[in-house]
């Protein structure tokens, strides 16, 4: 099970399938839906909150820490975050724009628009609970 936002928020153990990293604390709420899918069905998840504009140093320490399969990565206005975190793993990445001043175009197409060989599978703008059910087919695929 998931553990839940405030009592792990940067204290992760570095133990569950899936890592959500969000951009802001303002991006609770598209964290809540999230995990809410995952605590729907029992996958255990751990949440932490890097900017990577603002504490670059900090998901450059939580992706090389992590034990996690699949990465989402949660984030509004230019949001370079779920591609700064797809530079520095092999792991697969996923997107979830945020809505903010221009209906959260600007972080779809920030998270969209990756060049070649550095991949973020993007979700609809908002739509957590998509990146929910994306990461827990690709953690199926090993037979989780
Ligand atoms: N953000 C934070 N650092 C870089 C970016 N792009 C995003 C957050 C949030 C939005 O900017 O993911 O969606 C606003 O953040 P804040 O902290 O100003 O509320």
């Amino acid at each position: 099970m998931g553990r839940g936002f405030n009592q792990i928020y940067d204290i992760g153990d570095n133990m569950s399938k899936i890592d959500i990293i969000c951009g802001s604390k303002s991006d609770q709420h598209i964290l809540d839906k999230v995990t809410s899918v995952l605590d729907e069905n029992n996958i255990s998840y751990d949440a932490y909150v890097a900017s990577a504009h603002r504490e670059p140093d900090k998901v450059d320490e939580i992706v090389k820490n992590s034990n996690a399969m699949v990465f989402i990565c949660i984030a509004g206005l230019s949001a370079a975050l779920p591609g700064v975190v797809a530079s520095k793993t092999k792991k697969p990445v996923i997107g979830v724009p945020v809505s903010s001043a221009l209906g959260g175009l600007d972080a779809l197409l920030s998270i969209a628009q990756m060049p070649k060989g550095v991949p973020v599978a993007s979700v609809g703008i908002d739509n957590g609970a998509n990146a929910a059910h994306l990461a827990i087919r690709i953690i199926q695929l090993a037979g989780n």
